[in-house]
């Protein structure tokens, strides 16, 4: 049994003074974790832009107008050849999204099954963030193989209507339900910087936390605020707030992949080195996040060689489990 904490007691643990907070999420990381490993995901926007919600952060909403090139559904081959590349760049695990409020049972949807199973062929994890689904499409990417559901609660639930109104809180622990229920695991965080509270941040993980059971990987997101989305002058994260948040994750969920999300580009290699110490086990690499920029390969490589960081192989967490 997990601990269950309070409110409170998360807060506590939050305002810590910063490298007394890092030193404790160290120890726990390394109580639950190889410290020196850290998974590498590649992420592939299948279907961008166009989307109905309007999540207040996000790009991809129709209603806003911004830069981005927005593409129908990639066919079959190129996401094949793409999985290829993030293998062989050393990518255990591949995360495909689509700018979709909801699946739909369309072809679409066959075809995205079609690309879980090819990728599921290759041994490498695959996750997909594809909006809510219904207990038969969950049941249908299980069959396909897929190991992993992203869907992001965001924030607290007191702060998700000052962000996202076509959808609610519950919405989201719907689709979350149905993933777990159909035997994958689940992937689920949220993003800082939107202007919410610390006590939204702590909402947050508190949620998360009496998920039963709890997200196997939790994504945590800084706003990259982008021109034309109504948090385009959000201003930016401090990187402090990023280290708190992934060693406060860290200590609550000790064994969960934390991810160190978007955000990364405006941080130098000396903070995330912090979110490293601090229990992150999980970066998405590659030049583009999903419409954004990310850092450039090589430069993550160059980080992972200077702090001595090495790729996770795929699958690990089941492995450990079947033993
Ligand atoms: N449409 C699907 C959904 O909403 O679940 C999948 C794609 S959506 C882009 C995946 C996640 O990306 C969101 O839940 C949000 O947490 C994150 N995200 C989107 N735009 C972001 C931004 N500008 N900065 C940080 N994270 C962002
Ligand atoms: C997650 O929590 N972050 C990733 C992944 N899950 C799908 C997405 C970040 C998107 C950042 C904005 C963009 O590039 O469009
Ligand atoms: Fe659509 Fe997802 Fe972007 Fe919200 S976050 S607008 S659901 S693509």
């Amino acid at each position: 049994m997990s601990k269950k904490w309070t409110k409170a007691e998360i807060l506590e643990i939050y305002n810590k003074p910063l490298l007394e907070l890092v030193y404790e999420a160290a120890q726990v990381h390394r109580q639950h974790h190889k410290a020196g490993e850290v998974q590498v995901s590649s992420l592939l926007s299948i279907k961008t832009g166009g989307c109905t919600e309007d999540c207040a952060y996000c790009p991809q909403a129709a209603r806003y107008h911004t830069d981005i090139k927005v593409h129908k559904l990639m066919s079959l081959p190129e996401v094949e050849a793409a999985s290829t590349n993030a293998k062989a760049a050393g990518a255990s695990r591949m995360c495909l999204g689509a700018a979709w409020r909801e699946v739909r049972d369309n072809k679409d949807f066959d075809r995205v099954l079609d690309m879980v199973k090819a990728i599921n062929a290759k041994d490498m994890e695959v996750c997909c963030t594809l909006g809510m689904l219904t207990e038969e499409q969950a049941q249908k990417l299980a069959d396909a193989g897929l190991y992993a559901y992203n869907h992001n609660i965001d924030t607290s639930e007191e702060f998700y209507g000052d962000i996202i109104t076509t959808r609610t809180y519950d919405d989201r622990l719907n689709t979350i339900n149905h993933a777990r229920k159909a035997g994958m695991t689940v992937c689920s965080g949220g993003i800082i910087g939107m202007g919410e509270s610390i006590d939204d941040r702590i909402g947050m993980l508190y949620t998360l936390i009496n998920l039963t059971p709890q997200p196997e990987s939790v994504p945590i997101n800084g706003l990259v605020p982008v021109e034309g989305t109504p948090l385009e002058h959000q201003a930016q994260v401090p990187t402090w707030d990023m280290v708190r948040m992934i060693a406060t994750t860290r200590i609550v969920m000790p064994k969960a992949t934390v991810r160190l999300s978007a955000g990364r580009l405006s941080m130098s290699m000396e903070a995330q080195a912090l979110c490293f110490m601090a229990g992150a086990s999980s970066i998405f690499a590659g030049d583009k996040l999903l419409t954004t920029p990310n850092p450039e390969f090589n430069q993550d490589m160059e980080m992972f060689k200077i702090l001595g960081l090495s790729p996770k192989a795929a699958f690990s967490e089941k492995k450990k489990e079947a033993v």
